[in-house]
Formats: structure tokens, C-alpha cells, sequence
């Protein structure tokens, strides 16, 4: 297997920093150690907000935000007139540089939060003494966070250092107050440089293992790179805490954990980094009573999972929120977007088709299945007819509001309920006849599908609205609910994100033969991508339907969702779940990789001027390579491991290759 190329530009960012762009770059630039994060450019007086977040821990607000942590950053800088800020993100050792300043004035510092000791944060900052001062001496701890911190100041008469080594806990009341102290101890006597060496150490072990390169499109790698680096870093090392929408990226949403983890980032971490994967199912395997609490109270067995989900597994989603004008509108994701319960299902079981992790699956996910299985047949109506319906929802489509059998739900419940029987056999798990009776109810689920049309409708009555096209308002990614405003949108057949086209991806086998093709037609011009979520998930349902230069569109698009603030909406933290659809659409879209019952599936559709391209990652707990192009491929496994190509075919080895021959692959 061959190393990560290590071409020393693809792994830096750089970004000249501006009044405009500022507040996107520190969010792009956060540095987190999966527990703790630290928002920050060049040190300041006034630091950044929030300087610091950690994994977990949350207000006690009616709807719960992330406690900003102290401000263990500010220092006594001054920057001349005119300043100019370039900051450098070294993406393969965790590393943030920055430079500002003018005319040989100039302040320099380097920062990073170790990986190796998570709630260890050091900065070094150089510069003129004139511009670097001594102090503050003590950092005040704030919001239950403790803090401890050194200052170890040197100068030669012109330049000063200074190197402040921080430790930093999140509130917890079991802590010893003691603990920071301790541990700051040990990081100082350890020394900066050392630290940071160990640090950087184990950031390039993890690209070992994941590294994504793409020598003929530079910038594509950077930005699969910089999505790769965020949910890296993104995974809780000790905390009991989930993914929020923005990791610890900044304040958007709360903090909130939404299906973006289970749905966009965990299928990503399952493949590259398993354990961070893990950590997100334990998040809502332990938060079950809660789930289950609220099933039952909402007069339903098993369990139900909030919409937007925090420290104790309650719904913290907002009653009301603001449109663009300020004006108040009622959010109703919170009661009605129940496609969560099958995606939270469906994430375990993702897990377990890339590590074969038969333990978790035995206990976590069969624990998942079983209850969210539960939570369906309570929750599906039946007709006269014997036909099941889940009336009354939000699908993934959030402009159009308390629709019945949206086709999303609807057949995500089906998958989990027939899943939910397949494990129960498996395990021979004591449930008497449930299984029977989950299977018999996902036969009679209707899933929408319109057989003259040969499309699925996307809710019951959808083809009656307004056929209105996205393009008569303008070039998507649009808003359109705010440029139509919510009733207009609501009667017409503009939609913000994927949904129908969402299930090509999640669950491709339980769609009909011949339907990709003609809700691609259908639903692509009447989709907004008003949500970050919709172009990474188009672009990989494009390649697989062999639309290569539309999927490249959507592809660049998310690839440059934060880099270029699309939506104006990056200062509030970057949006893993675009960055996990970036990684799917790469590897499941463009490379066609994806795990099966007897091994991995591989069918790159690879664009022309792409040249070749390695996606890294661990598929049953060994680590392997592939490495496309648009006329071969090759994979490579320390121990023998199953592929299995367009047709079909299997073959087995440590080094499999493959040639196009046009229309398929053949072995080598
Ligand atoms: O989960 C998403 C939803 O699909 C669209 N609105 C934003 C949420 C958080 O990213």
C-alpha cells in the first residue's frame, strides 16, 4: 500500500483574512482535540467567540446551547494599523499558523490541542516586543469549565515569546478540581515543542489510515482533506456527547446533534475512522430511555428519537424561530420529523456492514433496531384495505409541512423494520412473534410509487401542487422559502434538499428497477439545495446513475460549501454533514465502494480529468486502498479481502485489479 502523498501544499490551507471572511475562517480553522475546541486567529486582547467549546456540555436552558468555555487565548497583543492576517491551516499535523501585521511588524503564533492529551491547547506567540506584552496572568474559568494555564516568556531584547500552555476540562460534577492542574503540570515539564511533536505524530498515523488523494485536482483534495480533517476531529474522545451539525466548529444550531451525524457523517467515519462511528451510536444507544420515554408519551411503544438532540436525549428542537425579516415562524421539525427514528437505525447498521463488529451488533444495534422497529409498528395507521400509513410528518423536504406517506419515511421505516426482523433472526433475540409481524407491516407500508409515471411520489398529493421549477427563481443553492415565502412554497412542488432522491443513496436496494433514472429527471429541477445537506448526496445518486459532469457540479459545489461560505452561514461552524456527503459522494458516488453481505462492492465512474484517485479507509478492521481511474482499478488489503464489480463477479486477494472494457470491469 502506498503512503498518503504527502505533496506538502495539499495539506495547508491558507487564507487571507478579511473583515468579510474573518468569522468563516475561524470556524474552517477550529481546532479541536474531539472533547475540547479552541476558536481562535492570532491571539488578542478581545479573543474570539466562543473561544472554546467542549463535546457534551451543554446550558440548561429550555432549548440547551454549548457552554462557551474560557477565553484562555486572549493575550496582550497589539497589531499595527492596517494590519494584514494570513492564517495557514496544516491540515495533516493538526497545526493553525498565523501572521499579522505590516511593514516587518509583525506578530507570528502557532496553536494546536493535542490529540494525544485531549484538553492540553498550546500556543506559541513571536513577535516584537513592542506588539507582544506580558500577560494576562491568570485565565478566569467560566460556565464550570476549569482552566488552568502557564505563560513561559522569553525575549533577547527585540522579539519576545511567549508559550502558554493551557488545560482545560469541561463541567462535569464528579471532577476533581485538582485534575487541570495535575495535568498541566505534566504538559509543561513535557515542553511545547515535545508536545506538539506527539500531537502532530498521531494526526499523520490518522491519515494512514484515511488519506484521500487526488494529485490531478488540487483543490478537490484540499476540500475532501479539510472535510476529513473537521470530522476527525469531530469525534468525542472521553465525553459521552454526539456530533452536533457544526461539531465544536462554532455555536449554529446550538450544538445540536441532528440526522446529519447518523445519516452524513457516521456512513463516513464507518469507513475511515470505525471507532469515531462507535462513539456516535453510543451517543443514541444511551439516550434510549429517553427515546423511548417520549414514544410512550406520545401514546407509542419503543422509542423515538428527538429531531435535534443534545446532552440527555430529550427533543430540544426550538417552537419558534426567525424568518429573514425578524418576523417570528413556528418550527415544526421537532413533532414532526420522525425519519430521524429509522436514520438512527439505520446509521448502527451502516456501522456494522463496514467493521463486521459482531459485538456492537449483538448489543448497540440490535438494542437500536429492536426499539426504533418497536417505535414504526406502533406508529403506522392501517387502512380498510390493509394497505399502512404514516400520515401527518416533515420529510427530509422541510418546506412542505404535515404531509402524508412522505415516500422517505415511509420506505426508511420499512428498511427498519425488516432489518430490525433480519438481526432479531440472526441473534435469535427473545421478542416472540414481533418479527413476524414487523415484516408482515412493511409489506403493507405504501411506498409511493407511481407506476405510470415511474416515479415515487415524493408525499400523498405531491403531483397536485404547483409545478413549479427551482431554476424560475434563480440558480440553486436558493432559499426558496424565503424568496417565495412559507405558503407559496408550501402549495408548490419546489423542495429544499433530496428526499425521494435521498433513498437512491441510503437504501438503493429496496428501489424500484428503473426508478433512478426518472426521479432524477423529476426532482432534480425542483429542488432549491436550500440545505447544506443536498448537493453532496446529488452529486454521489448522479454518478451512480452515471451522470458524470452534473454530478461533478454538485460534487464542486460541496466541496466548496465552506471554503466559499455558499450560504453565508459558515460563521456559525462548518457543516459536517456536507463534509460527510462530500466523503460519500467521493467514495460510494464517484468510486462506487460500498460493503456487502460477501464483501466490497467496486464500480468507479471516474470523471476523465480527475486522473487518479486513493481513498484510504478500514473495511472489517483491515486497512485498504483504493485507487481509481477511469480505466482501472486496484485494490489493495494487508490480508486477503473480496471484491465484487459491476456484475457482480468476486475475486478474492490482496491485490485485486480491474481494466474497463467500456461498458464493465474486468479482472486482472
Ligand atoms: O438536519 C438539517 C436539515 O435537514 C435541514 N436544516 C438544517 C438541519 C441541520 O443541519
Amino acid at each position: 500500500m502506498n503512503q498518503p502523498s504527502r505533496e506538502l501544499e495539499n495539506w495547508f490551507l491558507h487564507f487571507d483574512v478579511t473583515a468579510r471572511n474573518r468569522r468563516a475562517v475561524e470556524s474552517m480553522t477550529v481546532l479541536s482535540d474531539g472533547d475540547i475546541a479552541t476558536r481562535c486567529l492570532t491571539p488578542r486582547p478581545e479573543p474570539t467567540f466562543p473561544t472554546t467549546l467542549a463535546a457534551g456540555a451543554y446550558d440548561e436552558a429550555d432549548v440547551p446551547g454549548l457552554l462557551v468555555g474560557p477565553e484562555w487565548t486572549a493575550m496582550n497583543i497589539a497589531t499595527p494599523d492596517r494590519a494584514i492576517e494570513q492564517v495557514q491551516l496544516d491540515m495533516f499535523r493538526g497545526v493553525l499558523s498565523t501572521e499579522v501585521g505590516r511593514d516587518g511588524m509583525v506578530v507570528r503564533s502557532t496553536r494546536f490541542a493535542s490529540i494525544v492529551r485531549p484538553g492540553i491547547h498550546a500556543v506559541k506567540v513571536v513577535g516584537s516586543m513592542d506588539l507582544v506584552g506580558v500577560g494576562p496572568s491568570t485565565v478566569t474559568p467560566v460556565n464550570g469549565f476549569a482552566v488552568a494555564t502557564t505563560d513561559l516568556v522569553a525575549d533577547d531584547g527585540t522579539n519576545r515569546e511567549i508559550v502558554r500552555i493551557a488545560a482545560l476540562a469541561a463541567p462535569s460534577p464528579g471532577r476533581d478540581a485538582d485534575v487541570v492542574n495535575q495535568r498541566l503540570r505534566e504538559a509543561v515539564d513535557m515542553g511545547f515543542d515535545h508536545l506538539l511533536a506527539e500531537h502532530a505524530t498521531a494526526w499523520s498515523c490518522r491519515w494512514q489510515q484515511c488519506a484521500v488523494d487526488m494529485p490531478a485536482q488540487p483543490a478537490l483534495e484540499r476540500a475532501v482533506r479539510l472535510a476529513q480533517f473537521h470530522l476527525l476531529s469531530a469525534m468525542p474522545q472521553s465525553a459521552d456527547a454526539g456530533i452536533g451539525a457544526r461539531g465544536l466548529t462554532g455555536p449554529a444550531y446550538k450544538g445540536h446533534v441532528f440526522w446529519d451525524t447518523d445519516v452524513f457523517v457516521v456512513p463516513a467515519l464507518a469507513a475511515f475512522a470505525p471507532e469515531g462511528a462507535l462513539g456516535a451510536l453510543r451517543y443514541r444507544w444511551r439516550r434510549l430511555e429517553a427515546a423511548c420515554r417520549r414514544a410512550s408519551n406520545d401514546g407509542r411503544q419503543g422509542a423515538r428519537f428527538p429531531w435535534e438532540s443534545a446532552a440527555t436525549g430529550d427533543e430540544v428542537t426550538p417552537a419558534i424561530g426567525r424568518d429573514l425579516h425578524g418576523g417570528s415562524v413556528p418550527i415544526l421539525t421537532g413533532q414532526l420529523e420522525e425519519h430521524i427514528v429509522a436514520d438512527v437505525a439505520w446509521a448502527a447498521s451502516t456501522y456494522v456492514a463496514w467493521t463486521d463488529d459482531t459485538e456492537t451488533a449483538r448489543t448497540v444495534v440490535a438494542d437500536l433496531l429492536v426499539e426504533t422497529a418497536r417505535y414504526w409498528q406502533s406508529r403506522i395507521g392501517f387502512d380498510s384495505d390493509g394497505s399502512g400509513h404514516i400520515r401527518s410528518v416533515i420529510g427530509p423536504d422541510e418546506y412542505h409541512e404535515r404531509v402524508d406517506d412522505n415516500t422517505y419515511t415511509n420506505v426508511m421505516a420499512r428498511w427498519n423494520l425488516t432489518t430490525a426482523a433480519d438481526l432479531a433472526d440472526r441473534f435469535d433475540l427473545p421478542i416472540g412473534d414481533e418479527a413476524v409481524r414487523w415484516r408482515s407491516t412493511s409489506d403493507q407500508i405504501v411506498d409511493g410509487f407511481d407506476a405510470d409515471r415511474g416515479v415515487y411520489e415524493q408525499f400523498d398529493g405531491f403531483f397536485d401542487l404547483d409545478a413549479m421549477m427551482a431554476a424560475t427563481l434563480g440558480e440553486p443553492p436558493l432559499a426558496a422559502d424565503a424568496l417565495l415565502g412559507r405558503d407559496r412554497v408550501q402549495r408548490s412542488q419546489i423542495i429544499k434538499q433530496a428526499d425521494v432522491v435521498m433513498l437512491h443513496h441510503v437504501v438503493p436496494e429496496l428501489m424500484r428497477s428503473g426508478s433512478l433514472k426518472r426521479d432524477l429527471d423529476f426532482y432534480l429541477p425542483r429542488t432549491a439545495h436550500g440545505s447544506s445537506l443536498s448537493p453532496g448526496i446529488t452529486a454521489a445518486v448522479l454518478a451512480r446513475a452515471g451522470r458524470i459532469t452534473e454530478a461533478q457540479k454538485w460534487f464542486d459545489l460541496a466541496a466548496r460549501f465552506d471554503l466559499d461560505d455558499v450560504s453565508g452561514t459558515s460563521a456559525g461552524g462548518v457543516h459536517l454533514a456536507t463534509m460527510g456527503g462530500l466523503w460519500q459522494a467521493l467514495a460510494t458516488g464517484f468510486l462506487g465502494v460500498h460493503p456487502t453481505a460477501t464483501g466490497l462492492h467496486v464500480d468507479p465512474i471516474i470523471p476523465e480529468d480527475w486522473g487518479t484517485v486513493t481513498i484510504r479507509m478500514s473495511f472489517r478492521g483491515n486497512a485498504i486502498e483504493v485507487e481509481a481511474s477511469v480505466h482501472e482499478f486496484c485494490v489493495s488489503s494487508p490480508i486477503p479481502i473480496t471484491v465484487i464489480d459491476r456484475s457482480g463477479n468476486h475475486r478474492t486477494g490482496c491485490c485485486i485489479e480491474a481494466r474497463s472494457t467500456g461498458h464493465d470491469w474486468s479482472f486482472t
